[in-house]
């Protein structure tokens, strides 16, 4: 055994530390329960209290008010407008158009704001809930045949799927299997049948299967009867899984805990290459924080897909640190553990040996917007919806043209990792029909250039806490200033990935970006630059603490240089690494911060 039983103990606690505060919360919760029965009938309060508060989150709800109103509020000595914000499970971000009408619904007739927020991991979030129609959320998404479980907190998150669906029957297949691993590895208890639908039966997993747990290896289970995988502490720290078929990087899988890169043979799926350890958040100077790419583990053949998966968390559950929840992500296990031991310990507890990573290459990140047909005759359109927003905007309506779609779509909806949404399995004779309202409501939009499409901001203000500066609502008017630049020098044809996100948390996959704006202040960010296309590159910090027209002033100088200097079809990032506007981040536990 290369790590023994102290020394894993001590990778968990580390000498002299002690439990971080999430710790007693999980293991005293009653799995899950805590007193959140009680507090949902407390009506002195919007909120949740004390443990509760993080509890919801393993649910799929954040606790939020709106940020813009709660100075005013203050004054008036009001209690901040408390609501919860609820991201549905959706694996591989496939609904059906009967399921997003009834969203849809429950949105405009319930949410404070009235849209849905597509989310960058392939699902939606609602945000506004209050109190009282949190109940009625969650009995309408089981009507559905939708849960949020395990969508936040300290546990395997939506598993992720690349959403192309030209390759369809590897596509089916692939999508099978990250439906397979979101169920296998999700929390055991009951609690949240038993708080939000009233002890009903779960219609979107098959619970007794869950249940049934004779089939783990003996050395992934915890020990615990309730959560043989997980463990009645569950994981230290979120946890997340993506499936991948190359050439698309579409789901961006170096931001994973843990991903699964899809191998055919003759046109069949035939194993995964195992790829570990992503993860894009640090803390604004706190150097013992960094973003990182999965590393490399090897080839497993589908029969070992489920128990790799679990094996690899169940390292991650005994070996994480459980004192420090900035030191917690899988990332500083295989650092602290050695990437080596790791995989060692994985290969036991699997029982089987990782083969040699079969070759693989990704030559593209984004989603393709527009019609393609697909293997079996059907077409599929992907429409690019800025940051995933649904609402109805004066002058476009686009919560209402998706509603006008869904109410004749026959095929399915699937949500991409890029906040876009595919109007799949459209028949050819329905093709012109769906064209047709796609463009009345502005799904379609000509305008819609090649940067704005390669652009991304995540959710930010006025809802995240978290939020230091503007993303979302700064990003539509920084594109179209990023067009104005790249015009200026005749490269209206080209783009660069830019992604903005409002705090270093990283949300908007800035730490994956040839050009990343990170929050610092209201109106000030850091920028970052050096990411490349694939995605496979962490971009390293140029400047700190500047504002957007001074950022936009260092872009217009470095777009003038590319556009002068470039080789042959070299992307941005290549081109400010070669030309050393920042040394490449190369290895991001010694270089991010150099
Ligand atoms: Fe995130 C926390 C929104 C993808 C790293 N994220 C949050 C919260 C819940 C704030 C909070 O804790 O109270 C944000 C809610 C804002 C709101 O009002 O909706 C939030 N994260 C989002 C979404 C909606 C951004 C978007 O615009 O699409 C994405 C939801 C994905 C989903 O459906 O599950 C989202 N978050 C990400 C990503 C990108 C990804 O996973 O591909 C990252 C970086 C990758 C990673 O995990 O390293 C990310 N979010 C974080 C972190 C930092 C985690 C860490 O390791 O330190 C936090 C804060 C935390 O967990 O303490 C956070
Ligand atoms: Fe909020 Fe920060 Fe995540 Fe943006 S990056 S959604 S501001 S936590």
């Amino acid at each position: 055994m290369a790590i023994n039983q102290q020394e894993a103990e001590n990778l968990s606690i580390p000498e002299g530390k002690k439990l971080s505060e999430n710790e007693g919360f999980k293991s005293e919760s009653n799995y899950l329960r805590g007193s959140i029965n009680e507090d949902l009938k407390d009506e002195l309060t919007g909120g949740f209290i004390g443990a509760n508060f993080q509890l919801i989150r393993f649910h799929g709800m954040y606790e939020q008010d709106n940020r813009d109103i709660r100075a005013e509020r203050g004054e008036q000595k009001l209690e901040p407008l408390k609501n919860v914000m609820l991201r549905c499970r959706l694996p591989g971000g496939i609904i059906s158009p009967k399921q997003w009408l009834g969203i849809d619904k429950f949105a405009t007739e319930h949410s404070l704001y009235g849209t849905i927020r597509l989310t960058n991991r392939q699902t939606f979030q609602f945000h506004g809930v209050l109190k009282e129609d949190i109940q009625p959320m969650h009995n309408l998404l089981n009507q559905l045949g939708l849960d949020s479980i395990a969508t936040a907190g300290d546990v395997n998150r939506n598993v992720l799927c690349t959403a192309n669906p030209v390759e369809s029957s590897l596509h089916k297949e692939a999508y099978e299997w990250a439906k397979k691993i979101s169920e296998h590895l999700l929390p055991k208890t009951k609690a949240y049948a038993e708080i939000w639908l009233g002890g009903e039966k779960l219609q979107s997993t098959e619970h007794s299967e869950l249940v049934n747990n004779s089939k783990l290896p003996e050395k992934v289970k915890s020990g615990d009867k309730v959560e043989p995988v997980l463990g009645k502490s569950y994981l230290p720290r979120k946890f997340k899984t993506a499936v991948v078929i190359p050439p698309n990087n579409d789901v961006d899988m170096y931001a994973n805990d843990m991903n699964f890169v899809a191998i055919e043979g003759n046109g069949k799926l035939i194993g995964f290459n195992v790829i570990v350890g992503g993860g894009l958040s640090f803390e604004h100077g706190n150097k013992n924080t960094y973003p990182n790419v999965a590393l490399p583990f090897g080839f497993i053949k589908l029969e070992k897909v489920l128990d790799c998966a679990a094996a690899i968390v169940s390292v991650q559950r005994d070996w994480g640190n459980r004192t420090d929840r900035k030191n917690a992500r899988t990332r500083y296990t295989l650092q602290r553990a050695g990437v080596k031991n790791f995989i060692v310990e994985v290969e036991k507890r699997m029982g089987a040996k990782f083969e040699k990573i079969k070759p693989f290459k990704f030559t593209s990140r984004g989603d393709r917007i527009g019609w393609v047909k697909g293997e079996e005759g059907n077409w599929h359109l992907t429409l690019f919806i800025e940051n995933g927003r649904f609402a109805d905007y004066p002058d476009k309506p686009l919560k209402t043209g998706l509603r006008k779609i869904a109410e004749v779509h026959t095929g399915d909806f699937r949500l991409t990792a890029n906040q876009n949404i595919i109007i799949a399995n459209v028949k050819p004779k329905d093709k012109t029909k769906i064209e047709k309202i796609a463009r009345e409501y502005k799904l379609i939009d000509e305008k819609n250039t090649l940067q704005r499409v390669n652009s991304m901001a995540c959710v930010s203000l006025p809802t995240c806490p978290l939020a230091m500066a503007e993303a979302e609502r700064l990003e539509p008017q920084f594109v179209n200033e990023i067009d104005k630049i790249l015009a200026k020098y005749n490269l209206t044809n080209e783009f660069i990935v830019l992604r903005i996100t409002g705090c270093p948390n990283g949300c908007g996959r800035a730490m994956l970006a040839e050009i990343g704006l990170v929050g610092k202040a209201i109106g000030r960010y850091n920028l970052y630059v050096g990411g490349n296309r694939e995605g496979t590159r962490i971009p390293k910090l140029y400047s700190e603490n500047i504002t957007v027209e001074e950022i936009l002033k260092i872009i217009d100088g470095w777009v003038k240089k590319w556009s002068e200097s470039r080789k042959k079809d070299e992307a941005f990032g290549d081109f400010a690494i070669r030309t050393k506007i920042v040394e490449e981040v190369k290895n991001a536990v010694s270089d991010f911060w150099d």
